[in-house]
């Protein structure tokens, strides 16, 4: 067991507001492709980072939509992972938890987390491509993509593309929690994507124990107080193994 797990668990004991800021590593063993990964089958000539933008959409509106039916089918199809419902368990130990994704996956929710903020938008959810409201996908539209059922405009998904904003209330949110957090502790990411990883920076403006979990060195390594090197669905569980001792 890494030394610090111990002290990390020793740091969650005395926390008052725990913020959790997870990204794509954390569902990898559940089997969804991080956006590092190589994609796969006929997606595998793809960068996501081309697909995921209003760019792609507009360009080729039946190839993006396709790309979110493959990844909605790919993720319908697996379950959470230990790490997923070792979060789930946190919220009991620690007086205040904020838990922030920038997974689009719903895998937290799966799992039982309570109260979980998507940075980034839900892969299942249907919005106007005209207004942005959100829709309810008819069960007999066949359309690639679908019509909007208001307006007759073509829906997208609920996500928020490269080049898009964060929606105001959940970017507020999420930095004034951090800021007031006195425990970061940041899961599965890369630190790359802006705006979520200059979050950890306001936790930082308070002081705050910053913990990262993530088997690669990142932008925020250096940061950190405590790092965690290796998978989430190994640490987290050891992690609240050893806050369930202490109780
Ligand atoms: C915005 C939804 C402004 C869609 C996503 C140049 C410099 C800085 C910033 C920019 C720049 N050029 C452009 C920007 C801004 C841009 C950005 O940050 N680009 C990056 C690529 C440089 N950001 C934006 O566009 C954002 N909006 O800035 O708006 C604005 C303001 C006003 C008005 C208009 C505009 C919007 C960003 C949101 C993009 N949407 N998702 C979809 O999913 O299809 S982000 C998408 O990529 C994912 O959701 C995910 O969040 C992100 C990838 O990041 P990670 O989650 O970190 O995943 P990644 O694969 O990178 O890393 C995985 C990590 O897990 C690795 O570190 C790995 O080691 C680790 N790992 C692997 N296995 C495990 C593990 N860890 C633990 N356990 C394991 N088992």
């Amino acid at each position: 067991m890494q030394s610090s797990l111990v002290s990390v668990a020793k740091a969650l004991r005395q926390a008052r507001h725990v913020f959790v800021l997870t990204g794509a590593g954390i569902s990898a063993e559940s089997g969804v492709p991080t956006f590092r990964d190589a994609q796969t089958g006929l997606w595998a000539k793809y960068d996501p980072l081309q697909l995921a933008t209003p760019g792609a959409f507009e360009r080729d509106p039946s190839l993006v939509w396709k790309w979110y039916s493959w990844r909605r089918e790919l993720v319908s199809a697996i379950d959470p992972n230990p790490a997923h419902y070792a979060l789930a368990n946190l919220v009991e130990c620690v007086p205040e938890l904020t838990l922030v994704t920038q997974n689009v996956d719903g895998l937290h929710q799966r799992a039982g987390s309570p109260a979980v903020s998507e940075f980034h938008g839900n892969l299942f959810t249907n919005i106007c491509w005209r207004d942005g409201s959100t829709q309810v996908l008819a069960a007999n539209d066949i359309e690639i993509p679908p019509i909007c059922p208001d307006c007759g405009s073509m829906l997208r998904p609920g996500v928020v593309w490269f080049g898009e904003a964060i929606k105001s209330d959940v970017l507020d949110n999420s930095f004034n929690r951090a800021a007031a957090c006195d425990v970061f502790i940041s899961i599965g990411t890369s630190s790359l994507v802006h705006p979520a990883s200059a979050l950890f920076e306001a936790a930082i403006g308070n002081d705050a124990t910053i913990i990262e979990v993530n088997p690669e060195i990142t932008p925020m390594s250096k940061a950190a107080d405590f790092v965690l090197r290796g998978k989430a669905g190994t640490i987290l569980p050891e992690l609240l193994d050893l806050l369930a001792v202490e109780d």
